[in-house]
């Protein structure tokens, strides 16, 4: 591997000023026909413009749930950095989340969740909230009801164990030996998923030292044991296939392992860990751009003795700061941070809503996209051989591009005036790395090319969200989508072989699945605009079934909406209250199917005019973003926002195209 992450980037400010947050507001212009249309959209490319950072990007909150702001305050325990006032802050955000009953949910309106629950208690606790106080008391009779601590997720159990508060018997085993399994090995860490992996090879550190940072006998939680803390159920989720029987008895063996004192490869692997974390370090202190790789790989490291105050250390711990909202007294962090997305959305929306190519908005967008290509290599080139040329999510996150952000970056630049040379420069090289990046089941995954061991799912480790990458109908749509911009049609190879996924991954009624968004309606709404874009015949019968399935599945107030809980029931599939993004999405669809001049897109465009709020945006309090299905739900703050306005600046060209 080439050597990663060596760039520094300067702050000139703090970039969180410009970082958009949700602030509703009343929606009382009366607009609702379709001839406001044009303001509707001048409107809303105002409210952008006006967002746009002084160094081009844009950039939206990506809001997530209470275990990533509890656990930003066990990891200021663990690594002794917090404070009272940063706790009070955490105390209030957690409180104005919770539930009437008492729970914490993983997205609006979602049902309450045990793991969650049960880490903003502690938090809570910690904290100093009186455990008297009818939050908390709701909140540990909703915790009991539930079956208590025992019930909760392997993470959430990770992190009682780190407060002294959970047996580490009570979690299964990873050794860190499996760092030195070699690539050809059927198990290696290259099997994971990028995420997976950079939270998984920390994480077999931390379980080698068992490490405990207890916490004040004020905050312990003995009355989340059901049936008290000496009888605690320990044993594993039972996984019945026959890899989860297999993983369950290599479990076992594991054990005998881990307390025997014959360990002759512990000490290697260890250090293979380390140096392993330490080389992928970014240059504003995180890992993966991702909090669960981070939050670890800081513990990982200051088990190891490394020095908060040094180098390593000190530069993880101060770029948390990026990634965390003070906002009227309250503290949130992220999960993730999503400004090179954010931007290149912004910057499609924007082109459809018909700003000229060489409006210095976008261009100034597309110069800082330019920079942000990345050319050194990462952990996607265990498996794929092309020149790296990729983008990835976040501001630094050199090791981790991934193809999605890759092929809407490179729409995002090819509609824009861009230094000729520069331009060519980097579409060429950025689609060089992505059909490098092509699965052999002709799609794409997100970070890795065929990452798609699913045997992995059956460790007893996998509780919580995805163990792999496999290639996705909504990346691969993007990437279709963008060669057709190039001017790719059906011959060429790998679009063919990408087609054919697609249409094997229809669902025999019309839809697709969407991995990255909610749900059917994000599949779907990406497919449709892929397939006009590389010149299929929108007449083809599958085309026609998706168009219908979206007809079946509008409102009555004309939008659409799809509940998160659609990834659990089939009869949920594009059905739920309309929010703005997925209404978008649905027209996105429609419009390139050539329904524009339809009645039911009227009436979609009509409830994206009528619902504008006042200041030029919408509201949606909803999540229509997936980072894993109903494990892990993103409410992305600027979904609300391009998504219409993609919709309404197609469906204005479409229209007056026709005339
Ligand atoms: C939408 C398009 C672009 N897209 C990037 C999407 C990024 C989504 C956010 C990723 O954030 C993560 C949060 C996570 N949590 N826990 C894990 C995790 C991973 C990514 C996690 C889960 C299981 C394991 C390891 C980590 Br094992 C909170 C392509």
């Amino acid at each position: 591997m080439q050597k990663i992450a060596e760039h520094r980037r300067v702050e000139r400010y703090d970039p969180r000023k410009y970082l958009i947050t949700h602030r509703p507001a009343p929606c009382t212009h009366g607009r609702s026909r379709i001839e406001d249309l044009d303001e509707t959209v001048e409107r809303a490319v105002d409210w952008l413009l006006k967002r746009q950072s002084p160094e081009g990007w844009w950039w939206a909150e990506l809001e997530s749930n209470a275990t990533i702001t509890a656990e930003h305050l066990f990891l200021t325990h663990i690594l002794g950095i917090g404070s009272q006032e940063l706790w009070d802050e955490i105390a209030r955000q957690l409180l104005e989340w919770q539930n009437e009953d008492g729970s914490w949910s993983l997205w609006y309106g979602g049902p309450g969740e045990l793991s969650t629950t049960v880490e903003a208690y502690v938090a809570l606790k910690m904290a100093g909230v009186d455990p008297d106080s009818p939050e908390m008391r709701r909140a540990r009779e909703w915790i009991l009801r539930r079956g208590g601590i025992e019930r909760a997720r392997n993470f959430t159990k990770i992190w009682l164990a780190l407060l002294g508060e959970w047996p580490w018997e009570g979690l299964p085993v990873i050794p860190p030996e499996v760092v030195l399994l070699p690539r050809w090995f059927p198990i290696n860490i290259y099997k994971f998923a990028s995420w997976a992996r950079g939270t998984m090879v920390p994480l077999t550190i931390v379980y080698a030292y068992r490490p405990t940072f207890p916490i004040p006998k004020h905050a312990r939680i003995d009355e989340l044991f059901p049936r008290g803390r000496a009888n605690a159920d320990l044993s594993l989720p039972r996984k019945r296939s026959a890899w989860g029987r297999f993983f369950t008895f290599a479990d076992k063996v594991l054990r005998v392992h881990e307390h025997s004192r014959w360990k002759p490869l512990r000490k290697r692997a260890i250090k293979a860990a380390e140096e392993w974390i330490i080389a992928r370090q970014e240059a504003d202190g995180c890992w993966g751009g991702i909090q669960p790789a981070w939050v670890y790989s800081l513990i990982a490291l200051y088990v190891l003795g490394h020095d908060p105050e040094g180098p390593i250390l000190k530069k993880g711990i101060e770029g948390l700061r990026r990634y965390s909202i003070e906002e009227e007294g309250k503290f949130r962090f992220q999960s993730c941070i999503s400004p090179v997305w954010d931007t290149a959305l912004a910057m499609i929306g924007l082109q459809d809503a018909g700003l000229p190519r060489d409006h210095p908005a976008l261009v100034k967008a597309g110069k800082w996209l330019l920079n942000e290509q990345i050319f050194v290599g990462g952990d996607w080139q265990v498996k794929c051989k092309a020149r790296p040329g990729g983008w990835a999510f976040e501001f630094d996150n050199d090791v981790y591009p991934d193809t999605d952000d890759t092929a809407v970056v490179l729409m995002a630049i090819l509609g824009t005036d861009l230094p000729k040379r520069a331009k060519d420069f980097a579409l060429s090289r950025g689609l060089e790395w992505l059909l490098g990046m092509q699965s052999r089941n002709g799609g794409w995954g997100a970070f890795d090319r065929d990452n798609t061991a699913a045997f992995l799912r059956e460790i007893p480790f996998a509780d919580f969200g995805e163990m792999i990458d496999p290639p996705s109908v909504d990346v691969t749509a993007h990437v279709v989508e963008f060669l057709g911009k190039m001017g790719y049609r059906p011959g060429f190879k790998p679009l063919d072989r990408a087609l054919s996924y697609i249409f094997r991954e229809q669902e025999p009624d019309g839809p697709w699945y969407g991995r990255w968004g909610v749900n059917y309606i994000y599949g779907t709404g990406y497919v449709l605009p892929a397939l006009e874009a590389v010149g299929f015949p929108m007449d083809d019968p599958r085309v026609r079934k998706a168009v219908d399935w979206l007809l079946s599945r509008q409102n009555e107030d004309g939008g659409w909406g799809e509940d998160v809980m659609s990834y659990h029931r089939r009869e949920l599939r594009g059905r739920g209250p309309s929010t703005a993004s997925q209404t978008a999405w649905a027209l996105l669809a429609l419009i390139a199917a050539g329904g524009a001049r339809s009645e039911a897109v009227k009436r979609g465009i009509e409830y994206l005019i009528r619902t504008q709020n006042d200041e030029g945006t919408w509201n949606e309090p909803y999540f229509t973003g997936t980072g894993f299905p109903t494990d892990f739900m993103i409410r992305y703050h600027l979904y609300r926002h391009h998504f219409p306005l993609m919709a309404l600046g197609r469906y204005r060209k479409a229209v007056m195209g026709d005339e």
